[in-house]
């Protein structure tokens, strides 16, 4: 095989294996599908921009994998003991050094730079509309909206006895009280445990986020508009003990007059046009954001 041969089987492989990778399937519920390739549709704007840094890592990975590949190729081909009878007694070349050690840091450097971006993008967002607080729990999560009337809701995983196919429910990750949220909306999720560790992941938000028992963690969730009517499904991603792996996710993306409905039925109340007063609430953790809601009790 010469070695433009090599290179033009290792640029076609190259070329398929990206395009299987980052082709996604597109599922008409929101998980995950089988035979499907790629990540879940990303439903958040975080989601978005992680899809797109994993596509441009993937392209720089396959790259250093099919350059180093056809590398070693052409010196074991060329250099073996028939074809190099005698080899070269070369022990140093100094462009070359340098070049393998540049290169290499301006690669780190390309990653590095929207990596760090999108590591602040995800951590907050500056203009909460409402706030979620999640809560794991051996085995199951509690959420509280504490931005209307303190509404609070246990949300346990169905039992494979009690799945209703018929419905909709889906084995192991339906729950008896999926939660609402709107879409449209930056959505402060702030995130705790009550016992262990757990860990709050929903892959279509690109959110996964540690719940530490005595800490806060914060992230943030914005659904997409044309997401109405969706189903989400998550994990807990951090092994919590026996029951880890049946305490599933499920939330329900709605617009916001349905969300107001459904405050409305759990009985509280949708919150008044902010006030500009600094906030008290401990969870905004000091950052710049608008003061809660005037109905909001204090803490
Ligand atoms: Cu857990």
């Amino acid at each position: 095989m010469t070695l433009t041969r090599i290179c033009s089987f290792s640029v076609a492989l190259t070329v398929a294996l990206a395009i299987a990778l980052v082709v996604s399937t597109n599922p008409a519920f929101a998980i995950t599908q089988d035979w499907q390739l790629g990540f879940q549709d990303a439903a958040t704007p975080v989601a978005e921009r992680l899809h797109s840094f994993h596509n441009f890592l993937l392209i720089i990975i396959t790259g250093i994998v099919a350059f180093v590949t056809v590398l070693l190729l052409y010196v074991v081909i060329r250099f073996r003991a028939k074809a190099n009878p005698n080899p070269s007694m070369t022990t140093h070349n100094v462009p070359l050094e340098i070049i393998w050690t540049v290169v290499p840091v301006l690669i780190l450097i390309a990653i590095a730079i929207p990596s760090f971006k999108l590591l602040y993008y995800m951590d907050r967002t500056e203009n909460p509309e409402m706030t979620l607080k999640v809560t794991g729990y051996q085995w199951y999560w509690g959420f509280e909206y504490p931005d209307h009337g303190d509404i609070s809701v246990t949300s346990n995983m169905i039992k494979d006895a009690d799945i209703d196919t018929s419905k909709g429910q889906i084995r192991l990750l339906s729950t008896d009280n999926p939660i609402v949220l709107p879409v449209e909306t930056n959505i402060q999720v702030i995130v705790t445990a009550a016992d262990v560790l757990h860990s709050f992941a929903m892959p279509a938000f690109g959110i996964k986020t540690d719940a530490v028992p005595g800490r806060i963690n914060e992230t943030w969730i914005r659904i997409k508009a044309d997401q109405v009517g969706k189903v989400f499904y998550g994990q807990c991603s951090e092994l919590c003990g026996q029951g880890h792996a049946f305490m599933p996710v499920e939330i329900i993306a709605v617009s916001k007059e349905d969300f107001a409905a459904w405050v409305e039925k759990q009985g509280g109340t949708m919150p008044e046009a902010k006030v500009t007063e600094t906030s008290a609430t401990p969870v905004t953790l000091g950052s710049t954001v608008e003061a809660p809601a005037a109905d909001q009790p204090a803490e």
